[in-house]
């Protein structure tokens, strides 16, 4: 059975992100525009909707004429979240350029497999990150000319981005940009292996923030503020925080990194009404000692999603802070949610219902379509799903099906009695850690880079206490080596050594004889999983 939206169809008009952004809407219109939109939490500065508009439309013109970039050219950008973060993407957009935006925590070799895999053809980026992304550039022939830097200074040749702003404003509807043109270059593992650059269209955005107002008819209520810690390179941040948030001129209080305390000052001091977070981040608000420090009363409307959040913890929270919390579904080859309870709220548990102009269809282990109430892989098709994977012909195959329905990796079922969809599983590899994606692909390929290591399997295990995934290794040593503390030790230490802090293995390195496999070599997770579950029943 097809499930469609229950909610009226939006149309889609046939526009680029820019300047859809930029003309006139029922927010803009209604608005103070010269008011502060996005302000920096700490030092309290600011930046206005125009003053965003007009610096976008004269670096736009500077991309082009001062640096020469063209419609299709690829620019990265790797910075923790800043103030001036809306300009650089709009300026972009405004450009015709493709955003490819990653993690700064990111190391060596995963920003290099980044720039190169989206071809990247000028980088933008922080002066400390500066040394490492240098080393990557000079080696692949990146000039210095063509990488750029956030804030004022000139650092080891390379100039502020808004050095090169042009004399006069781009002006929008962009000619020759269209819907179907590629916006972002967003990393996600997707069902199974390694980061691929998942393409996201200029109309994806726009169906995603039609969705959203959709959603939530309160944020007409115009005084809303919105909590901005969520990085801007991931789907959630960039959707929620940069793009939603502009269209309908909601204040973002911008948080560079997350930090429990300085949350709850800022909420305080900038009377935060809205909260975009992940489930680790509604355990410290339930929980932790500080909070009751700071009046968080302020807060409305909580949304939470990027992964499961149980019902436990959704009821803790609720005794600390009475605002309304709602949870969301979504991924990045989505363009963000795509499942979600409005301001109305939903059953304790559930994701919700659809967003308008999807559907979803759920299939069981045969790839056979179910109906209510039973378990399967969701699948998606509308306007908000992804072109595709970036020059990967293999990974697309097996993620579209013939007819455009999109896999998900993600198991759950629709709810006849409530009428709203639940997640219940995932039988992609992914891991969550805290929301970040975590490919085992990608730490099996570190281990079994290390010499000692015969074979391994990651899986994710649970720790409720965090309400997050942490990556656990089971490992065959070789032969020769024994399987003790200590070469746990080492192998935890190599993996440490070679990725960004999330992706460590928080939940330890166990020896096991052998890893099961299929006939045809391929690990059966399942079966490890199991070996996880049995630990935790002890
Ligand atoms: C169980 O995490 C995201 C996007 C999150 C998001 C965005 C807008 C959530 C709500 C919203 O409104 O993207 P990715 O690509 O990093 O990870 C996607 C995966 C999903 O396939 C699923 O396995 O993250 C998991 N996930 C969830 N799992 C996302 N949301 C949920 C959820 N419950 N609510």
């Amino acid at each position: 059975m097809i499930y469609k939206a229950t909610t009226p169809a939006i149309p889609i008009p046939d526009t680029d992100l820019f300047s859809f952004l930029l003309e006139s809407n029922e927010f803009n219109q209604s608005k103070d525009l010269n008011l502060p939109l996005n302000i920096e939490g700490e030092s309290g500065k600011s930046l206005s909707w125009n003053y965003i508009r007009q610096q976008s439309c004269l670096l736009a013109t500077g991309w082009k004429q001062n640096v020469g970039l063209t419609k299709g050219d690829t620019v990265a950008i790797f910075a923790p979240n800043q103030l001036d973060h809306a300009i650089l993407y709009l300026s972009l957009l405004g450009a015709q350029c493709t955003i490819s935006p990653g993690n700064p925590a990111y190391t060596e070799a995963e920003f290099e497999h980044q720039i190169t895999n989206c071809h990247a053809s000028a980088l933008v980026t922080v002066a400390g990150l500066l040394p490492v992304l240098l080393k990557i550039t000079d080696k692949i022939g990146l000039p210095r000319s063509k990488i750029f830097l956030f804030g004022d200074k000139q650092v080891e040749g390379c100039r502020p981005y808004n050095s090169i702003k042009g004399t006069t404003e781009v002006s929008a509807p962009i000619q020759g940009s269209r819907r179907d043109d590629v916006a972002f270059i967003c990393y996600s593992s997707g069902t199974t292996g390694l980061a691929k650059g998942v393409m996201l269209t200029h109309g994806n955005f726009i169906a995603q923030i039609l969705q959203s107002v959709r959603v939530d008819p309160e944020n007409e209520d115009n005084d809303d503020v919105i909590l901005g810690f969520l990085p801007f390179y991931h789907i959630y941040g960039l959707t929620s925080l940069v793009f939603n948030a502009y269209y309908k001129v909601t204040p973002v209080i911008i948080m560079a990194r997350y930090d429990l305390e300085l949350l709850c000052q800022l909420v305080e001091k900038y009377k935060v009404t809205l909260a975009s977070i992940v489930p680790p981040v509604a355990v410290h608000l339930a929980k932790a000692p500080v909070v009751t420090k700071y009046n968080l009363s302020s807060i409305r409307l909580i949304g939470c999603g990027a992964a499961p959040l149980s019902r436990e913890h959704i009821e803790t929270l609720a005794k600390r802070i009475p605002a309304k919390l709602v949870q969301g579904y979504g991924m990045t080859e989505t363009t963000s949610g795509v499942i979600s309870q409005g301001v109305e709220g939903g059953v304790a548990g559930s994701i919700g219902i659809l967003s308008p102009n999807m559907e979803c269809k759920i299939i069981n282990a045969e790839g056979k379509e179910v109906g209510d109430d039973q378990e399967g892989e969701f699948l998606f098709r509308g306007p908000s799903i992804m072109k595709g994977y970036y020059n990967n012909d293999k990974a697309n195959a097996e993620t579209f099906t013939t007819d455009g329905w999109m896999r998900t990796g993600d198991v759950g079922k629709y709810d006849s009695e409530s009428g709203e969809f639940f997640i219940l599983d995932r039988i992609k590899e992914l891991i969550k850690f805290k929301g970040f994606q975590v490919a085992p692909a990608e730490l099996e390929a570190i281990l079994t880079g290390l010499d000692i290591v015969a074979d391994c399997c990651v899986v994710g295990l649970y720790d409720e206490s965090q309400a997050t995934e942490i990556p656990r290794a089971y490992v065959v040593v070789q032969p020769n080596v024994e399987a003790n503390e200590k070469t746990a030790k080492l192998i935890d230490d190599y993996v440490t050594k070679n990725v960004t802090n999330y992706k460590k293995l928080r939940g330890g390195v166990k020896f096991v004889s052998a890893i099961p496999k299929s006939p045809s070599g391929k690990i059966l997770r399942r079966e490890v999983k199991e070996w996880l579950k049995e630990e935790q029943k002890q």
